[in-house]
């Protein structure tokens, strides 16, 4: 169905790594639905079921009508795919990561990893009848890794560590999401000493003012130093019409290198919407996912995903980044729900 949302790694030795998700679909059969899960052990599979008994929310996720629980409609892996030091010349697939554990039955997704200290850090959403996690694995090369568990618990995406630790602290951006929505799902910062324990939970981030993020913001690639401050790109996405997803777009934000629950600046315009062909049609159209950056001298080199369907990168020059930043103004205790308007809390 589509290979998208890649995470990136930049190798010692200059070639860049992507691990892509690959998102599956079953056959359709007339008169049922295809629930599509992975068979540990043996790969992808699905469970057929009577049409009348699911109802569509979206593209991506089915809902029983008895119980009101959810599937997805597409089971995920992820491969890794080895390209030049161009980051644009694929030279072909190098491993592979299978669901293999109960908590990643319905599939693994949108992989972002973190270069620390050497070590290879990857999050990962796993899917499963828990709930929609983030889980983590670690390697020393990129190409074998040691699943480590889950990470947050359900619901939380959008997962992402920061490439430095702060008093022998490991600190991670997620996205929470509360099924009873006081406001909109936003990023929160917490931070660990041994990252098997999170705490220092704090909301930063609601999705401004601005209506291309008013439904939901989740970080993309793992923060970049900017400045003596942190450069971080994101996804927001617009309110949707009940059945629709909305479109996605890229923006980004400076976050204070000396306390990055601080927002300093925010891009009021997205730095990236759907504009091409790509983008626009495809599994989930007008979608910009960005999960993996590397910088290359004078601009980033942003991976995204498009339309839950293509793997896709962009040439981001910093001057354009910095022409699009201002200043953030909002005080901290109104950061979080800045997205929110108090008037329609229906959603
Ligand atoms: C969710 C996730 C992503 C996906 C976007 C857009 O955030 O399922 O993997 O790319 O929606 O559909």
């Amino acid at each position: 169905m589509g290979i998208f949302n890649p995470g990136v790694i930049e190798m010692p030795n200059g070639s860049i790594l992507l691990l892509v998700r690959v998102a599956e679909q079953p056959p359709q059969v007339a008169g049922q639905v295809a629930l599509p899960y992975w068979q540990l052990g043996v790969g992808p599979n699905a469970d057929w079921q009577p049409q009348e008994q699911w109802t569509w929310v979206d593209r991506r996720v089915l809902q029983r009508r008895d119980d009101g629980s959810v599937r997805l409609s597409s089971v995920s892996h992820v491969r890794i795919i080895e390209y030049a030091a161009d980051g644009l010349t694929r030279r072909g697939e190098v491993a592979r990561l299978v669901p293999q554990e109960p908590w990643e039955l319905f599939g693994v997704e949108d992989p972002r990893v973190t270069d620390i200290q050497g070590t290879y850090y990857l999050t990962y959403v796993a899917v499963s009848p828990w709930g929609v996690c983030t889980a983590w694995a670690t390697s020393s090369d990129g190409l074998h890794w040691q699943r480590q568990g889950i990470l947050f618990p359900p619901d939380n995406k959008d997962v992402v560590l920061f490439p430095e630790l702060r008093d022998g602290r490991f600190t991670a951006l997620h996205r929470p999401m509360p099924s009873v929505r006081w406001s909109p799902p936003g990023i929160w910062i917490s931070r660990s000493p041994d990252i098997r324990y999170w705490g220092e939970h704090y909301p930063v981030y609601g999705g401004g003012q601005t209506d291309w993020q008013k439904d939901r913001v989740g970080v993309g690639p793992p923060p970049l130093r900017w400045n003596g401050n942190w450069l971080v790109f994101y996804h927001g996405s617009s309110r949707a019409a009940r059945g629709e997803v909305g479109t996605y777009c890229a923006g980004a934000l400076v976050l204070d290198g000396a306390d990055p629950r601080r927002v300093i600046a925010h891009t009021p315009q997205p730095l990236l919407g759907p504009r091409e062909s790509f983008e626009c049609s495809g599994f989930v159209p007008n979608v910009i996912f960005p999960t993996g950056c590397i910088r290359r001298h004078d601009r980033f080199l942003l991976y995204y995903g498009a339309a839950d369907t293509y793997t896709a990168v962009a040439e981001l020059p910093l001057e354009d980044i910095s022409a699009a930043l201002r200043p953030y103004v909002l005080s901290r205790e109104e950061q979080p729900t800045a997205g929110c308007n108090i008037l329609d809390i229906s959603r």
